[in-house]
């Protein structure tokens, strides 16, 4: 299935940019032999992870509670003595804090130099590096041998996971393990999420293709963890084969997967239909109510929101601006679409009469907090899993 050319998600431009903008084919596939749904093509990680990458973690603080909850659990479960604790992606350090004030051991391997600069300043060590066995054995020759490799948001990212199979092998000490969570592939398809699919996710995970990619380098499953985070996340305890006893939880998620058919190839023929209704519903409510005079903007720059903006052709002549509290997206414009990116001040000044939602994984705390939108009679759009107005 396509959804046509893509810019990187990430990438908010300045009008000098607005030429000779990067666009690829956003192409997922699905491979019904190991239950791999990936991206076809997919842009050079040095395109997407560089010095002026623009997520940082931080930005929610629901987000900062869930990383504190993952890092006490790893650290009561899964850390023995002297432990050492490496994360790949560690962005802004939102999560390795934990371990840093705990006094544990730890390393964080992140290859955006600017979001890694953050993380030391909250005390994180932090490697400005991809993660490679170049890397895993110069980090263990200086570091010894790691209890955890964790990771969140970031393996789904990686294009070659052999070599952090590899990678891992050399790092982990006997009975170590690969911990990692990311969207997860039953969720997307229930939701009909069809936006979390964009350059940096090459890969949208179930346990079936976790088990047979990582299977490969000698890892399995020992346990597996539904999360709410992302609209729908699954986090995977991986070991070396026979190296620890296996939970029946992997077992049930197994027989899960079957009956919701996401080894069925005909589930992403539906998936992709629904996506298409997606887009002509969300189309049409926006222009109908621009007819009406109405005022709407963007709620939340996320990388999300470039896959949506860029399949529906939505540009300003639909949408205002968007609101988004990161500074280095304001003042910027959306990629490919060139929507306005502005300070979240302006959303409050002057509130618009409509607000589509682009962080619908946080909506609950954005809507916690924008009471007085409510208040002021402002209503918010979301598309995931339907398109529909809601006044919170
Ligand atoms: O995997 C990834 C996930 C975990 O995070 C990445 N590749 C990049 C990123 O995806 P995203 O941009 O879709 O993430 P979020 O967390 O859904 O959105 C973050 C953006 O939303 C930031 O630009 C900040 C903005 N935001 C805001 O303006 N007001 C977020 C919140 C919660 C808010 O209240």
């Amino acid at each position: 299935m396509s959804f046509g050319n893509m810019p990187i998600a990430n990438r908010f431009v300045t009008e000098h940019e607005f030429e000779g903008e990067y666009f690829f084919e956003l192409a997922p596939a699905f491979c019904a032999e190991c239950g791999t749904l990936q991206l076809v093509e997919q842009p050079d990680p040095a395109e997407m992870f560089h010095d002026q990458y623009a997520f940082f973690s931080r930005t929610s603080a629901s987000m900062q509670v869930h990383f504190a909850g993952y890092a006490d659990w790893v650290m009561q479960h899964y850390l023995g003595q002297e432990p050492f604790v490496v994360e790949l992606g560690s962005n802004d350090g939102i999560m390795l804090e934990n371990f840093a004030r705990a006094g544990v051991r730890h390393l964080g391997v992140e290859p955006s130099e600017n979001v890694a600069k953050v993380a030391r300043e909250y005390g994180v060590n932090t490697l400005c590096s991809f993660f490679t066995p170049d890397a895993a054995t110069a980090i263990r020759g200086e570091h010894g041998a790691a209890n955890a490799i964790i990771a969140a948001n970031v393996m789904c990212h990686i294009p070659d996971l052999n070599a952090i199979g590899e990678a891992a092998d050399i790092l982990l000490k006997p009975d170590g393990v690969l911990i990692f969570e990311d969207p997860y592939l039953g969720s997307m398809i229930e939701k009909n999420s069809y936006d979390q699919l964009y350059d940096e996710h090459v890969y949208i995970f179930s346990l079936r293709s976790v088990q047979s990619i990582f299977g490969r380098q000698g890892f399995e499953v020992v346990d597996v963890l539904e999360q709410g985070t992302h609209g729908g996340s699954m986090r995977y305890v991986l070991a070396r084969a026979g190296s620890r006893a296996c939970s029946d939880t992997v077992g049930r998620l197994r027989a899960q997967e079957s009956r919701l058919g996401l080894d069925n190839p005909a589930t992403y023929d539906r998936f992709r239909e629904n996506c298409e209704s997606n887009r002509a519903a969300l189309v049409s409510l926006l222009r109908e109510l621009k007819t009406t005079g109405a005022r709407i903007v963007g709620y939340a720059a996320t990388s999300k929101s470039t896959t949506v903006l860029n399949y529906c052709g939505i540009d300003s002549s639909l949408i205002e601006y968007i609101s988004d509290t990161t500074p280095i997206k304001q003042g910027r414009y959306t990629p490919g679409t060139h929507i306005p990116v502005r300070p979240h001040a302006d959303f409050v000044e002057y509130y618009p009469d409509y607000a589509v939602l682009f962080a619908w994984n946080h909506a609950k705390e954005i809507m916690s907090k924008e009471t007085a939108y409510a208040d002021a009679g402002g209503k918010w759009i979301t598309f995931v899993p339907k398109v529909e107005i809601k006044q919170a």
